[in-house]
């Protein structure tokens, strides 16, 4: 029944026509609305008219017709025109207007909510209005399906995600440029990942000589500078010197090779300067860790696992201790907090995925999928009839643009009608939902005529913008 909680004396309705009982001086097949000569939902005050929206608050003989200010319409003059909002006495003409910007709005919808004045805002625009992009996005166009385009401002190089609201351009972080800060000033260049990597060839043994190293690429293929230490029971540990600039929490990650075909237990300490390791009673933070078998050149990460804390570096130059035997040791690598705390790092990924069948510049989209109207009445573009100038109308062909597409009919050329016919299950009021993809760039206007037999004809417009998702 739908009944109105506020307007109907009862949730239960006629069984034949629909029809709940209203309260007095409320009216409709639902209850929620003021009958003729009442206003103001749900109160319904009878007699006069609403003293916001009218010119005179008492209705003069013979009662029945209210003088509305401009922007109010109804018989109680209580409800504003379309485009505008906000029955009160203390705006000029009873209603403001509503001031959408369409360029921003949902199918260039200028209507706005009664109560509070929100426009219907496209998906990436915003404000009361939607006459601005949210933060990350620019360039608010009509023809932009979802309002704005995203920044794209990289992720470590931009100073935040926001961007110049009609060019796109991104705030750099120091010694970056580029329009979305991704490019090293002159002279300058972006530390990989890896880039406080010290070889363990150049470290040194308990005693102060110097490792013990390969050189054999068919041992350790594609190894880093000189070579790699042989770690065995004549050489089971390993000194490396290094040096931090700044304090951090810092992962040790080890390039190596483990042919035994057996894990190797091994251990990782970091000792506050060389001389300090013979001293006994120094903090010293030592972390076990399995080589796994690898014939080929892998990496292990120490701490290996989430629940153990990592390395706590102070500016100055440390000695990191590396004991194993039955191993190949290439390099390692200092991770700072900043490189394995990954949310900091991810990519904010804002623009739509198109179907188009050129591959994309960019990689990182959107999948947006159209909602599901299934259980509403609906006619295919299968079904779908064309005429084109004067001809006799004959179906249009179709055309499936991804399989997640439905068929749609194709509509390409100048003049063409296109003609659904569908039985509607009851009467009643409908919206009428066009799904469509348009690769034109620019908007189109359609008109849009629905005919029901026995009825006047509802002649309405759609705007299509450019779509192909
Ligand atoms: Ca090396």
């Amino acid at each position: 029944c739908q009944c109105s909680a506020q307007g109907s004396r009862y949730t239960s309705c006629d069984h034949l026509t629909g029809q709940c009982v209203c309260v007095p001086n409320v009216a409709g097949l639902r209850c929620d609305s003021c009958a003729n000569g009442a206003y103001g939902f749900p109160n319904c005050q009878a007699g006069t008219c609403h003293p916001a929206g009218s010119v005179q608050y008492v209705v003069p003989p013979p009662v029945g017709q209210c003088e509305c200010r401009r922007h109010v319409e109804g018989p109680a003059c209580d409800t504003c025109k379309p485009l505008y909002w906000n029955l009160s006495p203390d705006t000029s003409d009873g209603c403001t207007n509503c001031e959408c910007n369409v360029a921003g709005t949902i199918s260039g919808v200028a209507e706005c909510a009664q109560g509070s004045g929100q426009c219907h805002c496209k998906p990436n625009a915003c404000s009361g209005t939607c006459s601005t992009c949210k933060d990350g996005y620019y360039n608010l166009q009509e023809q932009n399906y979802f309002g704005c385009q995203g920044c794209q401002c990289d992720i470590g190089g931009s100073a935040g995600q926001s961007c110049g609201e009609r060019n796109g351009r991104c705030r750099c972080r120091p010694n970056v440029e580029g329009p979305k800060c991704n490019l090293p000033r002159p002279d300058h260049y972006f530390p990989d990942l890896h880039h406080l990597k010290f070889e363990i060839e150049e470290g040194t043994l308990l005693d102060g000589r110097p490792v013990r190293f390969g050189y054999n690429p068919l041992e350790f293929s594609d190894f880093s500078w000189r070579g790699y230490a042989q770690m065995s029971p004549i050489q089971s540990k390993v000194l490396v010197s290094v040096s931090v600039s700044s304090p951090d929490l810092f992962h040790v990650v080890l390039r190596y090779a483990n042919r035994g075909g057996a894990d190797v237990l091994g251990r990782v300490s970091v000792i506050e300067d060389t001389w300090s390791y013979y001293c006994g009673n120094c903090s010293e933070q030592s972390k076990q860790i399995v080589f796994a078998p690898s014939v080929d050149s892998t990496f292990v990460n120490v701490p290996q696992n989430n629940f153990v804390e990592p390395f706590v570096l102070n500016p100055g130059t440390w000695t990191v201790v590396i004991e194993a035997e039955g191993i190949l040791l290439d390099y390692l690598v200092l991770l700072p907090s900043a490189y394995y705390e990954a949310p900091i790092l991810q990519i904010k990924v804002s623009e739509p995925c198109s179907y188009s069948a050129v591959p994309e510049a960019n990689p990182n989209c959107l999948q947006y999928r159209y909602l599901s109207l299934d259980s509403f009445p609906s006619i295919s573009g299968n079904d779908a009839g064309c005429r084109n100038d004067n001809h006799l109308p004959r179906p249009c062909p179709t055309e499936r643009v991804t399989p997640r597409h439905p068929d749609m009919a194709v509509c390409s050329g100048f003049d063409i009608s296109v003609e659904l016919r569908g039985r509607l299950p009851s009467a009643g009021d409908y919206a009428l939902v066009v799904e469509y993809s348009s690769e034109e760039e620019l908007p189109q206007t359609l008109a849009v005529a629905v005919n029901m037999p026995g009825s006047r004809t509802h002649e309405h417009r759609v705007n299509l913008l450019h779509c192909k998702y």
